[in-house]
């Protein structure tokens, strides 16, 4: 072949190869801050609102059986960053310094290699952001949480840009928890937007991220709304002068007609404007012409803190019941998801990373064992869940899932109960159905010898 014919052959056939490989999807994880699985306007049973979020479910597809791998905030994002329980990934519990609870104020020397600089996420476990590697531009806005100390900080765990906080708890105003200044630029400690609702700032910045990106991008969006701050009131010993969630004060009095609690009022209010945030940020990637192919998946990182109930689940944050597990989800991607579909299909925080995997055409390294599966043909509904357990231990507490039966076993109470007829958790058929309760505690057992026998991970396992 001539060479001028060969390099027009050649030339054809790469354009070809161009037009079948899709384009890479965007992706916004989204996660809230201890909002309830009944918190979303569209499910009807409170006076909160919120349209964004219920556009996004009537786009695409909410899932009501969605758990998280830990009733509180660490753990259970360090599973959603690497797609393992946190007893394989060694980040079992908080990172934070729990002497501030009991009104102790850290010196900045005493700060400084106390647990919340000291313990972070085990350097060696790898994160969405690795997995995506120069392929995206990963950017990490809001609440991290993986430890604080420049090892642990999202530039080096496989991000390119972060913007938030390191710990898990600030004032929405001050950025400082307990005097301690906590907003973070890159690797370094940052008062622009000092005075700035944090909502207010993530939103921001998160507009900036998405609208300078020039290629596919990763944006983890974790908004501190709507958890309490990390604020005393009059009393810094007096556990229960803590000023609660933090709103400006329209969003709160827009609830007056219907919520006379105050407080509660601020609850609602902050995730209205969270919602109004989520509305401005996929306004923007609508007018970038990239709302067709962005995958955006919202969730909470655990049940709600007790702010309004979290009826018909039982129990709330930190613990085993699933007003502590079960959390609301939402996937939007209208390329590929159908519109206004709901889903009780069993799924996890597990399923996200090994799903991002899938649909980025990207591997982690083969050793490292995932414990998820892609769910996308799940939220089609082109097939059931391959999620046939879950296993979740806090401590002394514990709980398993195997299909519709759930066993609890805490210092809150526990049971063997059926959800697929019983989802409040109230009857005990522990007497009715040993059987049934003992193949879940085996199941839980034999989960428990193959977390002991991972390869080990820090901070907290003596290895
Ligand atoms: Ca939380």
């Amino acid at each position: 072949m001539k060479p001028l014919l060969r390099a027009l052959v050649l030339c054809l056939f790469a354009s070809v190869l161009h037009a079948a490989a899709p384009a890479l999807p965007n992706i916004l994880l989204i996660v809230s801050d201890d909002q309830g699985w009944p918190d979303l306007g569209c499910i009807g049973s409170k006076p909160i609102r919120t349209p964004t979020l219920d556009r996004l479910a009537a786009e695409g597809v909410r899932a009501t059986s969605f758990y998280v791998t830990w009733p509180a905030c660490t753990p259970s994002r360090g599973s959603i960053l690497t797609g393992r329980y946190p007893q394989r990934n060694g980040l079992y519990d908080m990172v934070r310094n729990d002497m501030t609870n009991y009104g102790h104020q850290f010196t900045p020397d005493e700060y400084a290699v106390s647990p919340e600089m000291t313990l972070g996420l085990d350097v060696q476990e790898k994160t969405l952001g690795n997995l995506l590697g120069d392929k995206y531009e990963r950017g990490v806005v809001g609440k991290w949480d993986m430890g604080q100390a420049r090892r642990y900080l999202p530039l080096q765990r496989g991000f390119d840009f972060f913007y938030g906080i390191g710990n898990n708890g600030i004032d929405y105003y001050t950025h400082e928890r307990y005097g301690v200044h906590s907003m973070f630029r890159g690797n370094e400690r940052t008062k622009d937007h000092l005075g700035t609702y944090a909502t207010d700032a993530f939103e921001q910045e998160a507009l900036r991220f998405i609208k300078a990106s020039t290629k596919p991008w990763l944006l983890y969006l974790c908004f501190n709304a709507p958890h309490s701050a990390s604020s005393f009131g009059a009393d810094p010993k007096d556990k229960k002068d803590r000023v609660g969630v933090q709103c400006p004060k329209e969003y709160a009095d827009a609830y007056k007609d219907t919520i006379p609690d105050e407080k509660l009022r601020r609850y609602y209010g902050a995730v209205t404007r969270m919602d109004e945030a989520i509305g401005r940020i996929m306004s923007q990637i609508e007018a970038k012409g990239q709302k067709q192919n962005t995958l955006t998946l919202f969730m909470s990182d655990n049940g709600g803190s007790g702010n309004g109930g979290n009826a018909p689940l039982k129990g709330s944050k930190s613990t085993m019941w699933e007003g502590g597990l079960r959390v609301p989800f939402i996937a939007h991607w209208p390329a590929q998801l159908p519109a206004g579909r709901t889903t009780d299909e069993f799924l996890t925080s597990l399923e996200i990373l090994p799903t991002i995997q899938t649909i980025t055409d990207t591997t982690f390294r083969s050793e490292t064992q995932l414990d998820g599966f892609d769910m996308l043909p799940v939220l089609k509904g082109q097939r059931g869940s391959q999620r046939k357990h879950m296993f979740w231990q806090r401590r002394s507490d514990i709980a398993a899932r195997v299909g519709s039966w759930k066993w609890v076993k805490s210092a809150k109470g526990g049971g063997l109960f059926n959800l697929a007829e019983d989802l409040g958790e109230t009857t005990d058929l522990s007497k009715q159905a040993p059987d049934k309760l003992a193949e879940l505690q085996a199941a839980w057992n034999q989960w428990r010898q193959e977390m002991d026998q991972t390869p080990p991970r820090g901070p907290f396992r003596d290895y």
